[in-house]
């Protein structure tokens, strides 16, 4: 009877190891700048970003252990900004830059590549965020600058599955407008998030456009007297939007959130800030929780991660330790996409002080279940309402700009970093 009870509590736990094992972790991984995470189909993650000027992307499950990296080198600085798993076979596209074009890869489940192009319609074409489009293929969205005038406008790409250009447009005023997320929208259509500067100093803009690119309705929310700029937007349940990026005001930035409804008419909108000695506060990722508030994944000093109600009042509010030395200089350095939110809990990303790329798998307090480790931390935060005009856009029905889109295949080299995780 005995040996009986033995046996099955062995076969119990070779059945169900998992039962073991915190459902929470704190991994880094070897010298990298993780730029955007996606959710795998078999529970694991991929993260993307940059590792010593090449492009980087490394694959882990969903414990953290790592099951593969890679970077690729192109002819220039490279970076990946945004992946896309590909449901068919498992691989991945991710797109990013060869210096300051845009350069796409198809990586196969194991991070091989099987193709690979770059794109641009002007010197300098960033692609900052991805989706799968509603026909088959991905579209991508960034900006374009043609030297010759310097008008920089917002470059939105379709491609086919097999990376051939199916349709590009731009659209713009007679400024720099600069674009950094598009999401699918419920009614088949799109939402694209960025920046315009009718003024000089930057306001934020959201373009909901149809399946083809028409314009179905824009707007600008800023300000005369600050820097507004957003870098994340989501679609709620109300079917408005909730957009996420920052305000400065000359003497601090400060995590800025905007409420809209569905016609893009503001609601509400908040700055957050921690003591002014902080120095500054970007909002880089947001999506509303199952609560009906929302979750927005951000940088001060560290990584800040801020729950707030469905109003914008705070519910908690975390810092992560030495995971945010990352200096924010040119319009691609902000293409910054560190959080998923996932049923019962968080995946954030981060950068710390050695140049290491971290992930950690958070429980829906934003903590990990583990009294060893110390990355926690807390702020006093200040929320603020913030008054913010609302302006016109692009002309709604526009179907913006027949872009001409210039591609070429490339050959990057592919490299082994050397990644191997550690816990933290
Ligand atoms: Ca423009
Ligand atoms: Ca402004």
């Amino acid at each position: 009877m005995r040996n009986k009870i033995i046996y099955l509590s062995l076969l119990i736990s070779f059945l169900f190891p998992a039962i073991a094992l915190s459902a929470e972790w704190a991994k880094k991984y070897g010298v990298g700048l993780p730029k955007a995470i996606e959710r795998t189909q078999d529970g694991g993650y991929i993260v993307v970003g940059s590792s010593q000027n090449n492009m980087l992307a490394f694959k882990v499950d969903s414990d953290g252990n790592l099951e593969w990296a890679k970077t690729f080198e192109g002819n220039y600085t490279s970076e990946i900004f945004a992946v896309k798993q590909v449901p068919s076979d498992g691989g991945y596209i991710v797109v990013g830059r060869d210096g300051l074009i845009i350069w796409i890869l198809k990586l196969d489940s194991s991070g091989s590549i099987e193709w690979q192009h770059t794109y641009k319609k002007d010197y300098f074409s960033f692609a900052f965020d991805m989706q799968e489009a509603f026909d088959g293929g991905y579209v991508m969205v960034g900006y374009t600058n043609p030297l010759a005038d310097g008008d920089q406008d917002i470059l939105l790409i379709k491609i086919s599955s097999n990376g051939t250009v199916e349709w590009a447009k731009t659209y713009g005023k007679a400024n720099d407008d600069v674009a950094y997320s598009i999401q699918k929208t419920s009614d088949n259509g799109y939402i694209i998030v960025g920046d315009t500067s009718p003024f000089g100093n930057k306001d934020i803009f959201l373009l909901k456009i149809s399946a083809n690119g028409t314009v179905e309705w824009s707007k600008t929310y800023g300000s005369s007297t600050a820097i507004e700029r957003a870098f994340a937007v989501k679609q709620t349940k109300d079917n408005g939007y909730i957009v996420a990026g920052y305000r400065y005001d000359e003497t601090t930035s400060k995590v800025l959130l905007l409420k809209v409804n569905s016609n893009g008419t503001l609601s509400w909108a908040n700055t957050y800030q921690t003591s002014a000695s902080t120095g500054y506060g970007y909002g880089f990722a947001v999506d509303q929780t199952a609560d009906g508030g929302y979750i927005i994944g951000s940088l001060k000093n560290d990584m800040w991660l801020l729950k707030v109600d469905q109003n914008g009042n705070i519910k908690w509010q975390k810092t992560y330790k030495d995971l945010a030395h990352y200096a924010f200089i040119d319009e691609h350095d902000f293409a910054f996409h560190p959080l998923l939110v996932e049923e019962n809990g968080y995946v954030l990303f981060g950068h710390d002080s050695s140049g290491y790329a971290w992930i950690m798998k958070l429980n829906s307090n934003g903590e990990i279940n583990d009294p060893s480790c110390t990355i926690f931390g807390s702020e006093n935060v200040t929320v603020s309402d913030v008054t913010l005009s609302e302006g016109d856009f692009v002309t709604s029905g526009s179907s913006g700009t027949e872009a001409t889109i210039t591609s070429n295949s490339t050959n990057a080299t592919v490299q082994d970093p050397g990644f191997s995780e550690s816990q933290v």
